[in-house]
């Protein structure tokens, strides 16, 4: 496994500021990459979400092993968490998610009812890691948007709440949260794409996403992993002026083959009984 070195020093701040306006928010929308949906989650947000509803998406399903996905989305329907993918965003499914978050609204319109408290639209947040597709999330659900319903008291002045049904309000500004990069966690979010690619040896990444593929039977070799991406960037061309295969660039070229879905649908991350 390779090494990743970020140390993200205004994490505590950011997760101070979103602790804060969590307090105002009824639903946690939580994005997790379909890819990874163990890596891209954050213990914190499950915390965030206690007493509260709680949605989990997995976003880019087109670029992930359908198998795979609908393996994930089994186990946790099992541990009765909320858990739904969307291909991309298209209307459909931004009305699949709203119909989801209206279910939970309704669960939480119940306990305000119980406790006496008057009926108000729900409010939503979405949360998750960086480049997992949160901003795409919420300019679609915008999209239905009836009016800008103004600041509520409460939350920092500058947050926009969206009404994008009867019953829900969002507030369209994500919340980014990092996790923990320790071991593999790091490795997968540098693999998908949620990290800087300076933070971390390129070369090493695509050799250990290149033995991963393998192991995973999603590519079919016999050659070891360097000689694979050296039989890669040969193929490409991509050759130093010796006439040797550049495999910094080769690298660099397979891990933008991986993100970007050309060499197939792919998950790097894969449930097992007792996750
Ligand atoms: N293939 C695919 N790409 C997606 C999907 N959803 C989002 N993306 C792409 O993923 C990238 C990141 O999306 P954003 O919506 O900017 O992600 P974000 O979570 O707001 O990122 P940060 O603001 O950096 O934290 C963009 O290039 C999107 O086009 C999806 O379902 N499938
Ligand atoms: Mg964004």
């Amino acid at each position: 496994m390779f090494k990743v070195q970020w140390y993200p020093g205004h994490m505590t701040r950011a997760k101070r500021k979103i602790e804060n306006i969590i307090k105002t928010i009824d639903i946690i929308i939580e994005l997790r990459d379909a890819r990874i949906p163990m890596s891209s989650g954050n213990p914190d947000i499950s915390k965030m979400a206690l007493g509260k509803g709680h949605l989990i998406i997995l976003t880019k399903p087109d670029l992930a092993d359908k198998n795979i996905t609908e393996q994930w989305i089994e186990l946790y329907k099992e541990k009765d968490i909320n858990m739904i993918t969307i291909k991309g965003i298209d209307t459909q499914d931004v009305k699949k998610i709203i119909k989801q978050l209206e279910n939970i609204a309704d669960k939480v319109f119940e306990k305000r009812r119980k406790k006496g408290l008057l009926d108000r639209p729900v409010r939503c947040m979405v949360l998750g890691v960086s480049n997992v597709g949160k901003s795409s999330l919420i300019n679609s659900l915008a999209l239905k948007k009836v009016a800008v319903t103004g600041n509520k008291p409460g939350v920092t002045k500058g947050n926009q709440w969206v009404r994008i049904s009867k019953k829900l309000e969002l507030l369209d500004t994500p919340g980014i949260l990092w996790p923990k990069f320790d071991g593999l966690i790091g490795v997968n979010l540098a693999l998908t794409g949620a990290i800087s690619d300076n933070v971390y040896d390129i070369k090493e990444a695509a050799v250990y996403l290149i033995k991963e593929l393998k192991e995973k039977k999603y590519i079919s070799t016999s050659l070891e992993p360097l000689e694979e991406l050296m039989l890669f960037g040969e193929k490409r061309g991509i050759l130093l002026k010796g006439g040797n295969v550049d495999l910094e660039k080769s690298a660099l070229l397979y891990l933008k083959d991986f993100r970007s879905g050309k060499l197939g649908h792919i998950s790097l991350e894969w449930p097992m009984k007792n996750d």
